[in-house]
């Protein structure tokens, strides 16, 4: 099979990998365009992160392949009810959620992962065109290769990009009625004023008459929150830790994975989880030619996952300039499925 190859996008080199010589195989369908952080962008957010009071890590650096491969795990695990939840509200809902969409040429995913859940759309919407994005690009390409195999009728333009800051995304000018999907309830990873400057974001993509339909988990009884983030076979933990073995590769550190271990707990005050690694020991840490101290116990905090009630979302939604059209929930009222439209 042909890769696709792997370029470099910087604002003024708009190189692009393009596979369409003869025929239409799986691979000739794939473009790839490449917007991914540059390793100094990477190092400079982790080294003001760990200067912080509160030490603190993005959670996108979670995201390398082992990374991904942990949190599809985490997906799969008992406790881990808001993957198989939001995929029964999408099949549960489909046609209907395929109804008010329409059939538009083009359907962007945001946090596109192992587009597992993208399928069911695929099917429903059938768009001419299907753009990923995702800031593993390994897991991106390999996804990306599924599904060309899956559906031979469809083009893709995958974009390795980091959506947390302000992107760019592959589309022709011509493109209108661009329709978003941004599922799992990513969205909880922004604090709510991040949230809204994403939204605000979103909506500059889409343009008016633009379409959201976005996955956001819902604020429910603590025993179920505190057990999704701290399930018994620790592979949780695991995708924690893994984010410190990512940074140890990436920027030439030297976390000692053995001398932290994971905490998660809900903040009801911010109606979020909060997750940390704890250090167990004092200790000094090398990344990137730059010693930190941690004090035993001390944290660092590394991700924030909030949980909404419908009328918080829907109100964060009318800020960003969306107008809620419909929101779909599972019976237990676990998680929502929100369409929103560009007024
Ligand atoms: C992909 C960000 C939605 O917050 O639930 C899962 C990531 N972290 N278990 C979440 C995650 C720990 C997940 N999101």
């Amino acid at each position: 099979m042909t890769t696709a190859a792997a370029t470099r996008r910087t604002p003024k080199d708009t190189r692009e990998s393009e596979h369409r010589d003869s025929g239409a195989s799986p691979s000739e369908r794939i473009r790839f365009h490449d917007y991914h952080p540059t390793p100094s962008d990477v190092r400079a957010e982790v080294l003001t992160g760990l200067s912080q009071t509160q030490k603190r890590l993005p959670p996108k650096l979670f995201y390398d392949r082992r990374g991904s491969q942990l949190f599809d795990a985490i997906t799969e695990l008992p406790e881990y009810y808001p993957t198989r939840t939001e995929i029964e509200i999408l099949r549960a809902h489909g046609t209907e959620i395929a109804d008010l969409l329409g059939r538009h040429r083009v359907l962007i995913e945001l946090g596109s992962g192992s587009s597992l859940k993208i399928q069911t759309l695929l099917a429903a919407l059938q768009p001419e065109v299907y753009v990923p994005v995702d800031i593993s690009r390994d897991h991106l390409l390999d996804s990306a290769r599924t599904l060309a195999g899956r559906f031979p009728w469809l083009r893709i333009r995958a974009a390795c990009a980091d959506y947390s800051v302000p992107f760019e995304l592959p589309l022709d000018p011509d493109w209108s009625h661009l329709t978003a999907f941004f599922p799992g309830s990513s969205i909880g990873n922004f604090d709510p004023d991040e949230a809204l400057r994403f939204l605000l974001r979103v909506g500059k993509v889409l343009g008016s008459g633009g379409r959201l339909l976005i996955g956001v988990d819902l604020r429910k009884d603590p025993e179920t929150l505190n057990a999704a983030y701290n399930d018994a076979q620790g592979v949780t933990a695991d995708f924690n830790l893994n984010l410190l073995a990512h940074i140890n590769r990436e920027l030439d550190a030297d976390f000692d994975l053995d001398a932290f271990s994971h905490r998660a707990f809900f903040d009801a005050e911010h109606s979020r989880i909060e997750m940390h690694l704890v250090s167990r020991r004092d200790q000094e840490v090398h990344v990137a030619g730059s010693t930190f101290h941690f004090r035993q116990d001390e944290t660092i905090h590394t991700e924030s996952s909030y949980k909404y009630g419908l009328d918080d979302f829907h109100a964060l939604a009318r800020d960003a300039g969306f107008q809620p059209e419909r929101v779909w929930t599972d019976p237990h009222q676990l998680f929502s499925v929100h369409a929103l439209r560009l007024t």
